[in-house]
């Protein structure tokens, strides 16, 4: 299995699957954007690297013909978002159609689009996460995949809540591209997910804990 990854800047959650041990040839790593720090950590790891710069092309249907093409150079089995911050056009995104999964860091369908973090403490929730998910052209609405929860503790602010979901985020994404690369989950024409082999339901989270909990 072959895969590229597409990232904006720090490329935390692309070192994780790059360190996961995954049964995956990573081609590529591409940013949009020249100086993200992700591109010195996938060069170290020995992965190859490419920049298309969004700021190079004259809207999104030309930026996105030219990172598809950087894309189909590789021949990938599989377009992984982690951490990219361009909205992608339908053409794009229909041409990778059940093979191009993004973390976002949220649990859809709460909180689509930017500033989760800062969004959810605002809203008050008690439980906040992230979410791997298939992509569609509608942004952040993509058949789910896997989504891990984390408490949203008293006193947190957008770091110190960003940091817990990003430790799951690193979790969850090295997961969903195992089972994709062992060919026990799949994207079904109907738009739902395939995943082979699950077992029983696993714990519950409750946020904040009762008294005595
Ligand atoms: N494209 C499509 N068609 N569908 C999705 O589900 C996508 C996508 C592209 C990226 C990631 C997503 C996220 O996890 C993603 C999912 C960027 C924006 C955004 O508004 C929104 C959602 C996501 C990523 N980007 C601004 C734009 O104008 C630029 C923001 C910036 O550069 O900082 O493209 O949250
Ligand atoms: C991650 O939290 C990811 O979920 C989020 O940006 C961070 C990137 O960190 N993605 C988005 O917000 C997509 N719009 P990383 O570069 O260290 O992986």
């Amino acid at each position: 299995m072959r895969a590229v990854v597409l990232i904006s800047g720090r490329g935390s959650n692309m070192e994780a699957l790059l360190q996961a041990g995954l049964p995956v040839e990573f081609a590529c790593v591409i940013s949009n954007r020249p100086d993200a720090k992700g591109l010195e950590v996938a060069r170290s790891l020995g992965v190859a690297t490419a920049v298309v710069d969004h700021r190079q092309y004259h809207g999104r249907e030309a930026f996105d013909a030219a990172l598809a093409a950087a894309i189909d150079g590789h021949a990938p089995d599989l377009v992984i978002l982690a951490g990219f911050m361009r909205v992608l056009t339908e053409s794009f995104v229909r041409r990778y159609q059940g093979r191009l999964i993004n973390i976002h860091p949220a649990l859809l369908p709460a909180f689509p689009g930017l500033h989760t973090h800062a969004r959810a403490l605002a809203a008050g929730v008690r439980v906040h996460g992230c979410t791997v998910h298939f992509v569609t052209p509608e942004v952040d609405v993509g058949p789910i995949i896997v989504q891990a929860a984390v408490p949203v503790l008293a006193g947190d602010d957008e770091a110190s809540l960003s940091a817990r979901v990003l430790a799951q985020e690193h979790r969850i994404f090295p997961l969903a591209v195992r089972w994709f690369a062992e060919g026990r989950l799949r994207l079904r024409d109907d738009g739902t997910v395939a995943l082979a082999g699950q077992s029983g339901a696993g714990p519950a989270l409750i946020s904040p804990l009762p008294d005595g909990g």
